[in-house]
């Protein structure tokens, strides 16, 4: 098989020369392609099936123990100039890092077949989805793209109109995305995720896990999609998209950043507590990931997912958390590094029952650690999902009456605040600190600076992206109004004050409330925070003290924090937009003011 395209053909020769490989095969993404790649891996071990009555079409993956979660400091974006990339990138110099992964892909794919993934981020037949092609050796790669993208003869057809469209103008044919990967040999030392901003180009070799290699996702829909959304005037964000329907039946949109394993796939399937749902409350999953933004004709930002499934965290999935995505992997879906239990069923932290054997196939014992992997995951596609919002597939998107930011905070910043405007919004998500978990290699439960959940996909200087949502700010725009908000602080204890998921629509409400002009706030150096009386609290085990440490403002902690912001705006240079730094400033002397001891009356 070959493409309409002869730019795609050159390139899909090209790297078959450098690479090697056995057999080239173009996917179509039917079933029956799927079927024979999944008799396939189960012949050579690369799945092993789960239990058929509990668990139908289900099946488990067992990644190399090395390769088991997103590698950051093997992550570079490779731009012509250094600054472009931005200090909150790993850079090397374009030619330098393509002779460096070009001698790991020669003959790279000796003996094995190399597969041609067309693909669409987005809903196929949306102006705002864009197309890409992935090369790679790895079979569970493919069936892993075949559920989170529009993967096939549909994306080929998309690529080729599109291709010749750009022809006719005289322009160049292929402005899909090219990403290359191999497995390699699995070796951390030779492990590279490259990404070539201004050729549309990723380069992926030596991790066959997530994000390094399902080349649509982090690779193509965040870091390389930011660089083009950033020339284009939309926002490519590592944010969910939920609709929050309420009793008179009105539905408003919600996105929001939490880093990587801190709450989006859970806010994106929530489940209202019972109280709301009496009453006529509902939650329409729209995406759990990744969120395209662009400006509409009435000045609104509207937003699309450009997955087509989730790539979810199992631990901590369970019945009293996420009924929701227990349902959804019920059947049909892939399981990466979670244990078994005795009747042959997937098993993770957080699940009734017992392992037998771990995520590396081990008989399971405690002394080992976690049964399942702690960034094990599971893969199944957004339409299993029993809260796949009616509006998903919209070609426009959805109208986005909020964005929240989030994170890891165990001190400090309370349960939810709103911004004064969008300017002191961008600082809100600048700022944002959390706790690593382990969606990346490294130490977990450390707290850093992940500016709008982006530090590990932004594509180009962080500078320059908070400059680029600052422009959004302009005569017309309707912009949505933005929010911080924090499920994950500790009391004295070292307990989660909050109870969190489902009862998180109860913070929703209040937000949307406050989009609305009906609810009311208090307001504090920081921005608006809710009094007591404007958060509903009925039926939650939640005392007064509790709720009060939730929506306290300490000024003292906050002044130290803020002069770490300050900090860490000024460790990006002379790119830094001075309006942001204008904005720390004036939340600053707001909390310095604050602080001041109150006049006496007789003074
Ligand atoms: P990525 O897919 O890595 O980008 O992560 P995500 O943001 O979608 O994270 P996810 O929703 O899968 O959450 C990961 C972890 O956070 C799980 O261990 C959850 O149990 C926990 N979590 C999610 N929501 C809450 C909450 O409201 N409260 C508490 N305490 N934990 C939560
Ligand atoms: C994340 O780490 O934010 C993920 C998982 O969503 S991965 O796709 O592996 O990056
Ligand atoms: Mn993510």
């Amino acid at each position: 098989m070959s493409s309409k395209l002869q730019a795609l053909n050159r390139w899909v020769d090209e790297v078959a020369r450098l690479t090697q490989p056995d057999a080239v095969h173009w996917c179509d993404g039917s079933d029956e392609e799927n079927e024979k790649l999944i008799e396939l891996m189960q012949r050579d071990g690369t799945l092993i099936a789960l239990n058929d009555e509990t668990h139908p079409n289900c099946w488990l993956h067992r990644s190399n123990p090395s390769d088991v979660a997103r590698v950051e400091h093997l992550t570079y974006v490779c731009t012509k100039d250094q600054d472009d990339a931005g200090p909150n990138n790993n850079w090397m110099d374009p030619a330098a890092a393509h002779a460096k992964v070009d001698a790991l892909f020669d003959g790279a794919m000796r003996g094995r077949t190399m597969y041609v993934i067309p693909y669409c981020m987005g809903p196929i037949d949306s102006p705002i989805a864009r197309c890409g092609v992935e090369i790679t050796d790895s079979p569970y790669v493919v069936a892993n793209m075949r559920i989170m993208t529009r993967m096939g003869a549909a994306a080929l057809a998309r690529i080729e109109r599109e291709g010749a469209e750009r022809a006719a103008r005289g322009e160049r044919e292929d402005a899909f995305v090219k990403g290359l990967h191999s497995i390699g040999e699995l070796d951390p030392e030779k492990r590279f995720i490259m990404h070539f901003p201004e050729e549309l180009t990723i380069k992926s070799i030596g991790s066959g896990y997530g994000g390094n290699a399902l080349l649509g996702k982090k690779c193509h829909a965040l870091r390389i999609a930011s660089w083009q959304a950033r020339s284009e005037g939309w926002l490519a964000e590592h944010m969910l998209i939920v609709g929050i329907e309420n009793p008179q039946g009105e539905t408003h949109y919600v996105a929001a950043a939490f880093p990587s394993a801190c709450g989006k796939t859970n806010l994106a399937m929530l489940i209202p507590p019972e109280s709301y749902r009496e009453v006529g409350w509902k939650v329409w999953t729209v995406g759990d990931d990744i969120c395209w933004m662009t400006p509409g004709p009435d000045g609104r930002l509207w937003a699309i997912n450009p997955e087509a499934g989730y790539f979810g965290v199992a631990p901590g999935t369970s019945a009293a958390t996420n009924p929701n995505a227990l349902a959804t992997t019920g059947h049909d879906a892939i399981f990466t590094n979670v244990a078994v239990t005795e009747d042959n069923q997937p098993w993770w932290e957080g699940l009734p029952g017992a392992p037998v054997t771990d995520w590396q196939g081990r008989a399971h014992d405690a002394k080992n650690g976690p049964a399942a992997h702690p960034n094990s995951r599971f893969t199944v596609s957004a339409k299993q999902c029993p809260s796949w919002s009616p509006h998903a597939e919209d070609a426009k998107g959805v109208p986005i009456s909020a964005i929240i930011f989030g994170g890891r905070r165990p001190s400090l910043v309370p349960l939810v605040f709103e911004s004064r405007d969008w300017k002191h919004g961008v600082l809100v998500g600048a700022s944002m600190g959390s706790e690593t978990t382990a969606a990346a290699t490294g130490a977990v439960g450390v707290l850093r600076r992940d500016s709008m959940a982006m530090k590990p996909f932004c594509g180009y200087n962080y500078a320059d992206y908070f400059a680029h949502w600052l422009s959004f700010d302009k005569p017309g725009a309707r912009l949505p109004k933005i929010f911080h908000v924090n499920w994950f602080r500790k009391g004295a204890d070292g307990k989660f004050l909050w109870p969190g998921y489902g009862e998180n629509l109860r913070v929703l409400e209040w937000i949307i409330g406050r989009c609305d002009g009906a609810t009311d706030a208090l307001e504090t150096p920081i921005g608006y925070v809710p009094r007591k009386r404007d958060l509903r609290v009925d039926g939650l085990r939640l005392d007064d003290r509790a709720l009060g440490a939730l929506l306290d403002v300490d000024p003292e902690g906050w002044r130290n924090e803020i002069a770490d912001i300050g900090k860490y705006l000024d460790s990006f240079g002379a790119r830094m937009p001075a309006k942001l730094k204008a904005e720390q400033r004036r939340v600053a002397d707001a909390i310095n003011e604050s602080l001041r001891p109150a006049k006496s009356a007789t003074g």
